[in-house]
């Protein structure tokens, strides 16, 4: 018996790793039961070393803004997801690979060991899913699944190991070759030909609910700045996000789902005695609606990851007296779903009544994505400060740092003075004279927009008419017209906030010409 090359076994590996990721797919969207490669990817990214995280964070916003160009929300979780899926898929060609290597250092039937490989690998699968709460979250089957579909890919592996060690007549070397080649190629047939149509069926039969089902508050009601003087520009990103269009940030390649009847916010730590919210109670408090714009971090200058809408919830300050915090407390400490958390001082929450636990957007409830039942709102702080999915609020004597703090992000999270071109139009006037209308947004938290001027290349900064904002914590829209030399050129703008002080940096330029 002439045994299967290490070789042999990267390409069945590859073969049966498409089809297991099919699969895993097919059991994800028809059934809800957990996906290993995205579960994997967000297993490794909730491990690694802060300043790897944060490097790959930038790393993917480069990505997409390369692949989406100012359309980087759309861009960044498919690629993000095809990262994860690509990723193991090469991981199952080099386990394939490294199997045969192993299974060539045996004489024993080649199934015992390729289980035995399976099995570890399940319980491995097993212990990540179990961290990322997969399990207990996921239907009944998550388990036993996760754990079959692994083993299932070990012995497999087997299976094709000892079919290509007994393919052809012994001895001919000729037909041995003939053989093998003959079961990869039927393999590699059935393998795709399995791929594509799990995959279709997932796609087609999967449930696509981004779950923003129900009437929005804007369909039925004026915005409060609809009489506004200055009309946006047209080609000015819409000042009123609509949903579906919120970006979206988070560590998780796909969202924690959870079920709103069983969910509570428990309250704990330095307080009388713990309690426990439903998603009821908190809608019984009255509730606040503040319009507000939410940008993360990772933001780059003229980039999407920046949106406006009217959130609704408890306000933070006036649910504080119901916990009975205890003399010694400072701080909030705010757990979510996913692991992810945030520590909130409880001056701050006392100092702002716009600080909400909010459960509504626009008028319906959070979807899964956006951190369906409850999140944490504060309008002057970027997105890494405000976690959804929250599951637990603990009030602590000191303040600590939190998720992206602790992986060495800006302590205050304070958002900085932003502001971007979202359209150049340049107009031919009488006499060949031309000028160039400018439009866009402009971001400073709660400290206002109080000025926004814009230039052509280097020349003087002029003025730009600004709209009055949805409230003193959205953006603000703004528009110029600036007369413009023939040729091409670079058109910048930069921001004043309420307090007077003009952005020092990351300004926005858009080259263009006519
Ligand atoms: N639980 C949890 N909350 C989170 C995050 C996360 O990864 N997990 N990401 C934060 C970041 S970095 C941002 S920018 C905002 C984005 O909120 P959105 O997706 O609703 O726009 O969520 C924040 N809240
Ligand atoms: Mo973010």
């Amino acid at each position: 018996m002439t045994k299967p090359l290490a070789r042999d076994g990267a390409l069945v590996g590859a073969m049966l790793t498409a089809a297991f990721i099919a699969v895993s797919f097919l059991g994800w969207t028809l059934f809800a039961l957990p996906f290993l490669p995205f579960d994997l990817f967000d297993w490794i990214a909730r491990i690694l070393p802060g300043s790897i995280a944060t490097r790959g964070v930038d790393a993917f916003v480069a990505i997409s803004s390369l692949v989406g160009g100012s359309n980087l929300d759309a861009a960044a979780k498919p690629i993000e997801q095809a990262t994860a899926v690509v990723g193991l898929f090469l991981a199952g060609a080099a386990g394939g690979g490294m199997l045969f290597a192993l299974l060539r250092l045996t004489n024993e039937p080649p199934l015992l060991p390729s289980g035995i490989v399976g099995a570890m690998l399940g319980g491995m699968a097993l212990v990540i899913e179990e961290r990322l709460d997969r399990i207990a979250t996921g239907p009944a089957l998550s388990g036993p699944w996760v754990f079959a579909t692994m083993l299932g890919w070990g012995m497999s592996l087997g299976w094709a190991y000892a079919r290509l060690a007994t393919a052809g007549p012994q001895g001919h070397a000729a037909t041995v070759r003939e053989g093998r080649r003959r079961f990869l190629i039927q393999l590699g047939g059935s393998t795709l030909a399995g791929t594509f149509m799990t995959t279709l069926a997932g796609v087609l039969f999967g449930s696509r609910d981004d779950g923003l089902g129900g009437t929005r508050w804007s369909d039925t009601h004026p915005l409060p700045n609809a009489g506004a003087r200055v009309a946006p520009l047209a080609g000015t990103r819409v000042e009123f996000t609509p949903l579906d269009r919120h970006y979206r940030v988070d560590t998780n390649t796909r969202a924690p789902r959870i079920d709103g009847d069983q969910w509570r916010l428990k309250a704990g730590g330095l307080i009388q005695s713990p309690m426990a919210f439903t998603l009821d109670e908190l809608r019984q408090h009255d509730p606040i609606h503040v319009f507000a714009t939410l940008s993360c971090i990772s933001n780059p200058p003229g980039g999407d990851l920046i949106s406006t809408t009217r959130w609704t919830g408890v306000s933070l300050r006036r649910l504080l007296p119901e916990l009975i915090l205890s003399d010694n407390a400072t701080h909030l400490r705010i757990t979510s779903a996913d692991g992810f958390y945030e520590i909130l001082a409880i001056a701050t929450i006392r100092s702002d009544e716009r600080i909400m636990l909010a459960y509504a957007w626009d008028g319906v409830p959070l979807p899964p994505t956006h951190g369906f039942p409850l999140r944490l709102l504060v309008p002057d702080l970027y997105g890494m400060k405000q976690p959804k999915w929250i599951v637990a609020i603990d009030a602590v004597d000191s303040w600590q740092p939190g998720y992206w703090v602790a992986r060495g992000w800006d302590r205050e999270g304070r958002v900085a003075l932003a502001s971007a071109i979202d359209v150049v139009n340049i107009a031919t006037g009488p006499a060949g004279a031309k000028a160039a209308e400018l439009g866009g947004i402009a971001f400073a938290g709660k400290r206002g927009v109080s000025k926004v001027e814009v230039r052509v290349d280097e020349g003087e900064w002029q003025s730009a008419q600004i709209r009055d904002p949805l409230s003193d914590t959205t953006w603000v829209l703004w528009r110029a017209t600036v007369s413009v030399p023939p040729g091409t050129h670079a058109f910048s703008v930069r921001a004043f906030d309420g307090e007077g002080r003009v952005q020092q940096e990351n300004f926005h330029t858009r080259r263009t010409g006519a």
